[in-house]
């Protein structure tokens, strides 16, 4: 069952389609989810005779043009002035609820009055949209918009097909993290039906990676330490490693998730060195398992909050202003408290 009621969705929709020039927006560093939501609300829209803008921040990362059309997503600044931004008539905010995610677009976001709607499947919520389509129970935004195009009757094409799949399959690790269930196996399985071919697809999307990115992983997990009892994994990547592995910020998707591979580790925590004197802070978790495994059951949504960030009780993320060491020290501080008796 949708966490989302029939009404909602038909209220919501019944509300867009009166809207002529809707501009769609997702978060920074855009993931899979984000992608794909943009991709299927803006083809959604079309189904309405309605020409949306989906618009991005910064360029598509190799990772997820794993569409037909990569190049058809605006970027602000480079293909779309701010200066138009005014002319919209309604604004669709898409897999996050918080400003720090909207960086780029946040002021304009907070004066203007424009018509907001925000569709989202996270815990952490500003108050930026005058309408909501929340879900914490969805295990990604594209199972959401989804739902939504099965009760309202959006023809959803084979394209779309493709692009809500790989939102729920990358949300979920492609079916493997806490999140999946029999709502996202069930969408997957209905979006087969209507053309993904998913072996393509995780070809697509695992197995055209860069060399750069390759060799990153090896230079993140060359920097593998255990802290709070040995239940913590932890990685750092500077800026100079980062140059050196000719990557980019894009590239450490996912990275975070390595540690988790070893029995005892419980979270891992991947820190990045960006340009402006910040640290950007990935945290994940693993569910508890029957026998010695439950006595350790961290929620990294409540970490990253302590850090001004936010997320999920298993992926999590936050922004810290500092250096990387001083950072660092912080996060291992924190962890060692919040485990001093397990
Ligand atoms: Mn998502």
């Amino acid at each position: 069952m949708s966490g989302i009621s029939r009404e909602a969705f038909q209220a919501a929709a019944d509300r867009i389609r009166t809207w002529k020039r809707p501009l769609l927006l997702s978060h920074t560093q855009p993931d899979g989810d984000a992608v794909g939501s943009l991709m299927a609300l803006r083809h959604f829209f079309r189904e309405m005779g309605i020409d949306a803008t989906a618009l991005l921040f910064d360029p598509l990362h190799d990772r997820n043009a794993f569409l037909d059309a990569p190049d058809t997503f605006p970027v602000l600044g480079a293909d779309l002035s701010r200066d138009v931004l005014d002319e919209y008539d309604g604004v669709v905010i898409l897999d996050t609820c918080t400003y720090s995610q909207l960086e780029p677009i946040a002021d304009w976001l907070r004066s203007s009055s424009v018509a907001k709607l925000a569709v989202d499947h996270h815990r952490t919520r500003d108050d930026l949209a005058d309408d909501y389509l929340i879900d914490e129970s969805a295990a990604a935004n594209c199972l959401i918009l989804y739902e939504w195009a099965r009760i309202v009757g959006w023809a959803i094409d084979c394209e779309t097909a493709v692009a809500l799949f790989a939102g729920i399959a990358m949300d979920t690790g492609w079916f493997r993290h806490s999140n999946t269930d029999h709502r996202a196996l069930g969408a997957a399985a209905e979006l087969v039906k209507l053309g993904v071919n998913a072996n393509h697809l995780a070809q697509k999307l695992f197995q055209r990676e860069s060399a750069g990115r390759v060799r990153l992983l090896g230079t993140a997990i060359a920097t593998l330490q255990f802290i709070a009892g040995g239940f913590v994994a932890m990685m750092t990547l500077t800026r100079e490693a980062m140059v050196a592995a000719d990557a980019t910020q894009a590239d450490t998707e996912d990275i975070v998730n390595e540690p988790l591979r070893i029995s005892a580790v419980r979270a891992s925590i991947l820190l990045t060195e960006a340009n402006d004197g910040v640290v950007r802070v990935s945290f994940r978790s693993k569910t508890p398992l029957d026998g010695a495994d439950a006595s350790v059951d961290l929620d990294v949504s409540v970490v990253a909050q302590t850090f001004g960030g936010g997320g999920h009780v298993r992926a999590a993320g936050a922004r810290v202003t500092g250096s990387m060491s001083d950072v660092q020290e912080r996060i291992v501080r924190h962890f060692e408290e919040l485990l001093a008796n397990a």
